[in-house]
């Protein structure tokens, strides 16, 4: 730690669900393990339940509560707005935001249509200019193993990157008695396994290895197109808690109007071919999402389910010795890793939320653009919606518009 202390950051957090609890724990933890420029305080927790919102800042660690997003935006003393709500409220909130003067932190998908998507990068852009920080929340860019791969495509370990495969596989919806959750809803959610969890692995396509889409070619599925309706409605987004097998929840059905599960072929940029599968229908994989890169000389292979490791192919090994090196990325030379714990004893989910809080303070600080920037989260917009108007048109080439990301 530094001898002054550093000037406070109050920041202002909206929604209080999964990834609210993900992002305050991160708030609460980022300043006690690594040594920040800037004193995150956790200062305004917004709900629309008044009860909930309380217990939930009371049990997170928020000083006050509000049922109102617009309050964060009238006072002059928050600096930061979180966004942890659907995807349907992200451009209202955060072109708010940034209007006034606020930096913005927004969950993955950036927004749920293209267009929001190019009104918010456009809008970060101009606040960019007066100092004020973007970021889109794609917090497995900051898991070590990871960071490590990216590292090594960017130092040539695996040579020319010839193809990615990826994957994003969970089954909570594979229960077909699973209520009919916001994440299910198309008008809050924007889509369904494509935006909530393909995001991730075209975010990360990119971020190995440095390159954009150029186009995609996909197929949506909904297998399950009506689910019991929640016995109590969660006024900020309920989340999925497991499959509940068997159990009916409340009374009567709706429609899901979202895909359950999303594939697709593209090329990247350099011609590299990438096939993407998301699904939540993948029975006994519970968070596995797997990206393995292969290129001239080697190839890299990571599934979350193991998360500190990084399996690393050379292809200059001779044949009798060939094989997956399975690293285990908990070195204190591994990004993040210092302010952890000792070798192998390894990290979680919750790290690389953390990990993403300390970059964004670090670059708010430094008066830099935060990565991944809202040009990114337009680009993995434009992918989604490519994918989505591939799969309705039965296209078998759709290209990905680049024009301003
Ligand atoms: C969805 O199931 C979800 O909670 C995603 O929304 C998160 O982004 C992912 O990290 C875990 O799964």
């Amino acid at each position: 730690m530094t001898g002054t202390s550093p000037q406070p950051l109050k920041v202002a957090m909206i929604g209080y669900a999964f990834m609210g609890r993900a992002h305050s724990q991160a708030w609460r933890t980022a300043g006690r393990f690594f040594d920040l420029p800037l004193d995150p305080q956790m200062s305004l927790l917004v709900g629309r339940n008044p009860d909930r919102t309380q217990q939930a800042a009371a049990q997170l660690g928020w000083s006050e509560t509000t049922g109102d997003w617009r309050e964060v935006i009238e006072r002059d003393d928050i600096d930061v707005v979180d966004i942890c709500t659907p995807g349907d409220s992200h451009a209202e909130i955060a072109l708010a935001a940034l209007e006034a003067g606020k930096h913005v932190m927004v969950e993955k998908p950036m927004a749920n249509s293209v267009a929001e998507a190019e009104q918010m990068a456009r809008a970060a852009d101009h606040a960019a200019a007066r100092g004020v920080r973007s970021m889109v929340g794609f917090t497995y860019r900051r898991v070590p193993a990871l960071q490590l791969a990216r590292e090594l495509i960017a130092e040539g370990r695996i040579g020319q990157v010839r193809q990615v495969r990826a994957q994003y596989l969970q089954d909570w919806l594979a229960d077909p008695s699973s209520p009919l959750t916001w994440r299910l809803q198309r008008e809050r959610a924007g889509s369904g396994a494509l935006g909530d969890i393909g995001a991730h692995i075209i975010d990360l396509t990119c971020f190995l290895t440095g390159e954009r889409f150029a186009g995609v070619s996909g197929m949506l599925e909904t297998f399950v197109s009506e689910r019991p309706l929640p016995a109590e409605a969660s006024a900020d987004g309920s989340e999925h808690n497991g499959t509940g097998l068997g159990g009916r929840s409340g009374e009567g059905y709706g429609a899901v109007t979202v895909d359950d599960a999303a594939l697709a072929m593209g090329r990247l940029s350099s011609g590299a071919p990438v096939v993407l599968e998301a699904s939540r229908f993948a029975w006994g994989r519970k968070n596995a999402m797997r990206i393995e890169v292969t290129g001239s000389l080697g190839a890299l292979s990571f599934d979350f389910e193991d998360m500190n490791v990084l399996h690393v192919y050379d292809a200059g090994e001779p044949g009798r010795t060939a094989g997956f090196t399975r690293v285990l990325a908990t070195e204190p030379d591994h990004p993040y890793v210092q302010a952890w714990w000792p070798p192998g004893h390894g990290l979680g989910y919750e790290h690389g939320f953390t990990h993403q809080v300390v970059d964004f303070v670090h670059a708010v600080a430094a008066g830099e653009q935060p990565t991944p920037s809202f040009q990114e989260g337009l680009h993995v917009q434009r992918v989604l919606d490519a994918v989505e108007r591939s799969s309705a048109e039965r296209s078998t080439w759709t290209p990905v518009e680049t024009d301003g990301d």
